[in-house]
Parts: C-alpha cells; structure tokens; sequence
C-alpha cells in the first residue's frame, strides 16, 4: 500500500545530511514541520519550514523538555486512517497527518562518553524523539519513520521509485530499525544509571547495539548461515582498525583465527618482534627474535605441520624477508600492524592470500566482556585480562629459577593463557618448543605437546628436542603429578602453573624428586 508523503515532521539532533534532506524533500512538494533547532538549520539552508509550536499552539518549553509531546503531534502520527472514529477525531480537533517522521535522538551516549556532569547527563534523555519515533514505528501502515541519516539516501530513492509516495515494505523495515534503535538507546540509559550512578558493574549490558557489518559466504561449516556484526562506534573505540589489502573474501573461521592470532601478538606490543601461527583459534608456534624473519622461523620450526594453512600474525610492521618466507608454505590469513613497500610485493604474488593490515594492536589488558551462547541462554563474563607480574610469583620446590629459566616461565606462560584448556606449552629463549591444546586431561597435553617436539627435532635434523632444558606452562593447576612427570621426561627443568590444587603437596615433592624449579601464580587462565 502506498502512501505519499505530503508533510514531514523533522527532529534531529544530529544535523549531518538534514539541508540536503529537507531540500530534496521540498523539491517533491513536501510540507516540512520542524521543532527549533532543526527549523533553524533548515531556514538557514534557504527552505520555509513550519514550527512545531504552531502545529500544537503552545511554544517550547521547559528547556525543551515539552516541544512535541502532544495531540497535534501524535495524533497525526497515530491516526488509524481509514478508521472512521479516527478520522472523525482528526476532523473535529484539526488534527493533521503526517506521513514521515525524521528523528534522531540526544546524543545521550556521546555525552556520557565525553565524561558530562550529571545534570547534562539527565538533560540528554530524549523522551519526546523516542515517542515520536514509537509512534510512527507503531503506524507504519500510514507513517515512515527515519532514524538514522545514513537512511536518508534509501528514502529519496524509495520516494523516487514511487511517485513520492512510500510502500509497505519499506516502512515496515524502518520500523524495525525504528524499534532497535530505541531499544538500544533505553538500554544505554539503564547502563548508566545501572554502573555509573550506583556503582554496579555487573551484570554488563548485553543488548549492546550491534550493526549488521556484512553476511558471510557461511558459518563454521557450509550448510551454517552466518554474519559479522560490529558494535555501534562509541564501544568500538580505542580498538584498532583493520583493513584487507588483499585476498579472497574472509570466512567466519578466518575472522576467529585472525582474532586470536592478533590477541595473542598484542600481547608482545613494544617488546622484540614476534610471529604467532594460529590453527584452529590455538597458537601451533609463537616466537620473537631478534628479527621477525628469526622469529617466523622459530614459530614454524615448533608444528611445520599444523603451520600448513595456518593464520599468521605479528606484533611490529611486516619485511620483505619475512613475507617472503611466510608465502613459501600455504598460509589462509596474515594479519599485522603494518607492511613495509617489499612485504607488500611479496604477498601480492599470492593473490588469494589475505593480508590484513591493522593501525594498532588491541589492549590485551583492556575491560570488557565475551559472550557463549548456550541452548536457550547468554553466558556472559569480563574478559580475562588479569595478568601476573614476576613479582607475584611464588618459589615453591627447593630448587628457584635461574633468570633464564624464569624468562622462559613468563613467555610460556604469556601464550598458554591464548591455548585452548588443557593448555600445556614448553618454551625456550623466546620461541615455543611444543604446545599440547584443548585436551580432556592434562596429562595428555604435556605429552601431546613434547610429542610435536620430538617430531620438529626429527624434521630439522636437530640432535634433541627443544623441550630439553625448557620452562614449561600450564594454565591450570595440576591436578596429579603425572602431568608434570611427563614435562620432565620430556626435558623440562622450570614449571610455571597457578597451584591451588589439594594435591599440590605430591606435585611439588615429585618436582623437587625430578629436580625442577617450580614456581605458583595464584592465577588461572582457563579458555574453553
Ligand atoms: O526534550 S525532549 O525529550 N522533549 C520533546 O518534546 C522533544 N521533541 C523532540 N526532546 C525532544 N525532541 C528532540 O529534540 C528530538 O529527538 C531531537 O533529537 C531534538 C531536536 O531538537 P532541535 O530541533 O531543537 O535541534
């Protein structure tokens, strides 16, 4: 059903687009309405606007607070049209329809952001544009409702398709928009109120206000539908951006690797350059060197293997050498901050590589929470950004770590907590030896993870493991011995885990029989 738009009621707080709008509009011979602010911006942009005040006959007042909560207004937005009570209520007070709606709301968001006084605060919630904006959304049979001026182009292209007039569909997927974008602006409302104002932090606003940033080709598997949403930009900030220089499309399961594999290079920002190659969101190699070519090396010399189609990430710009040498095995994904000219030249001899060039690195510290969807429910959490320093550590066998040792500890340490649980991880001088994921038993990770060792030993030709004279990780406690008895097999000499266990006893008395120096974190880093 068609409904031409003769008269128009603006309302935006946000004024970008709205001179271009209101002459466009204008020039198809629509009447505009318009409350102070708006009305002004239009005369100045040369147009003849009604006000609003004369529509209901009272003026603005309080502040604004009352400009458009009225029957003259809302009566026009909420007439039934081919009612007749309705349509005789609309003759007998006057009442005038109106058949779009442009509204966008006080910046309330933007004004809790820039860190606003109370009152400020308070005088940015909108009530007058909400209702306006439901009451429209709630008569999208007559009445099209605009909130947004990113839409503003789609409306004159849906006004163009029909005559100025608009259609059904279209009315009925602005009020879709129409509803969410009150929804999230209440639910931001209730957040501030809920953490700033009385203190609590918890539980998060999970109706965060999320865009549809695209559709993906499909989810984790062919047959699964599935798109990547963003967070409305007052959340997203601080974050870095990143852009595909290169490739094929990205798929679900290269947005999750990319992801981890950047966390998990975060976290050496400003430290010496270091690769990481995820497969399957867990790290198969990570190491930092005194060059990243170095450090590339190191990270696949850990699981050439699993490195085959791997995702690859680094902490500092890409080189030419670098590049060169990751493009000699077949990887999905490179994500980095920065390419210099010859990195550049290198990828793009691989045209289905995607190379993803980020303007940062993210906070691996930073708040904020994560979400698993369960059958019927939301789980939510902080993100686990609790970090230990050397300093918390605590010495528990006879033997301490040397300071070689304990550097080995803390790299170890610094990956497993971005291995899937069990994680067990050896390490030395800066590069992974073995790393054993996602396991129902520990046990079976640390001998998974020495297992690879001897495997990559055997490969390079090398006369032992690196695993020999390790620090192993664990980011659990162990819960028996034999976890820690088959790191030591495997050559280990320093553990790093949190402890905690009721059998932490035997666990320390069998690392002090086997001569390891052990030291407690207090602090686990389960990844499920
Ligand atoms: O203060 S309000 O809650 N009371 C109202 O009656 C009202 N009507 C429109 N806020 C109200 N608005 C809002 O004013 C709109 O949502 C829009 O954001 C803003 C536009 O004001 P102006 O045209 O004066 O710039």
């Amino acid at each position: 059903q068609l409904v031409p738009v003769r008269r128009a009621l603006l309302s935006v707080s946000d004024k970008t687009g709205l001179a271009e709008l209101g002459r466009a509009l204008a020039a198809r011979g629509v009447e505009l309405v318009s409350t102070g602010g708006t009305a002004k911006a239009l005369r100045d942009a040369g147009l003849s606007v009604k006000d609003v005040s004369d529509l209901t006959g009272f003026p603005e007042m309080m502040d604004g607070r009352v400009k458009t909560l009225h029957p003259m207004v809302h009566g026009g937005l909420l007439a039934v049209r081919d009612n007749a009570e309705h349509a005789a209520a609309m003759t007998e007070h006057g009442i005038g329809a109106i058949d779009l709606v442009v509204v966008n709301l006080y910046p309330f968001e933007a004004t809790v952001a820039k860190g606003a006084e109370r009152d400020e605060v308070i005088e940015n919630i909108d009530i007058g544009g909400p209702s306006m904006v439901r009451s429209a959304a709630k008569n999208h049979a007559y009445v099209a409702i605009v909130t947004d001026a990113s839409d503003y182009a789609e409306l004159l292209a849906q006004l163009d398709a029909n005559d100025g007039a608009t259609d059904f569909a279209f009315r009925k997927r602005l009020a879709a928009r129409a509803f969410a974008a009150t929804a999230a602006y209440d639910s931001a409302i209730g957040q501030w109120f809920a953490s700033v104002d009385q203190g609590e932090t918890f539980p998060p606003r999970v109706s965060q206000a999320r865009v549809l940033a695209g559709t993906l080709r499909y989810g984790e598997n062919p047959h699964q539908n599935a798109a990547l949403y963003l967070p409305a930009q007052v959340e997203a900030k601080g974050l870095p951006q990143a852009e595909q220089v290169q490739g094929k499309e990205l798929s679900y399961n290269n947005y999750n690797d990319a992801n981890a594999a950047l966390e998990l290079a975060a976290e050496f920002r400003g430290g010496a350059p270091a690769i990481v190659i995820v497969k399957h969101a867990n790290p198969c190699g990570v190491a930092q060197g005194a060059s990243l070519l170095e450090a590339w090396n190191g990270a696949l010399q850990c699981d050439s293997v699993s490195a085959f189609g791997g995702i690859v990430a680094s902490n500092v710009p890409l080189d030419g050498p670098t590049a060169e040498a990751i493009c000699q095995i077949f990887t999905e994904v490179v994500v980095a901050p920065g390419a210099d000219e010859a990195a550049r030249a290198a990828f793009a001899k691989k045209k289905n590589l995607r190379l993803l060039l980020t303007d940062g690195l993210p906070d691996p510290r930073r708040a904020g929470q994560t979400m698993a969807v369960i059958a019927g429910g939301v789980l939510v959490q902080d993100r686990d950004n609790g970090a230990i320093t050397e300093a918390d550590l605590k010495v528990v066998t006879q033997r301490a770590p040397t300071s070689q040792e304990l550097k080995d500890c803390l790299f170890a340490w610094t990956v497993a907590r971005h291995v899937k649980s069990n994680a067990i991880v050896y390490a030395k001088d800066g590069v992974t030896a073995g790393i054993g994921a996602g396991q129902m038993n520990r046990r079976d990770s640390s001998r998974i993870a020495a297992m690879k060792a001897a495997e990559a030993a055997q490969t390079y030709g090398w006369t032992s493991p690196r695993t020999v004279g390790s620090a192993v990780a664990s980011d659990a406690f162990f819960p028996f011995a034999d976890g820690l008895l088959a790191a030591a097999q495997a050559g280990a000499t320093a553990v790093i885990q949190p402890g905690g266990s009721i059998r932490d006893e035997d666990v320390i008395k069998a690392a002090d029989e086997a001569g390891l120096a052990m030291v407690f974190t207090g602090m686990r880093h389960f990844r499920h």
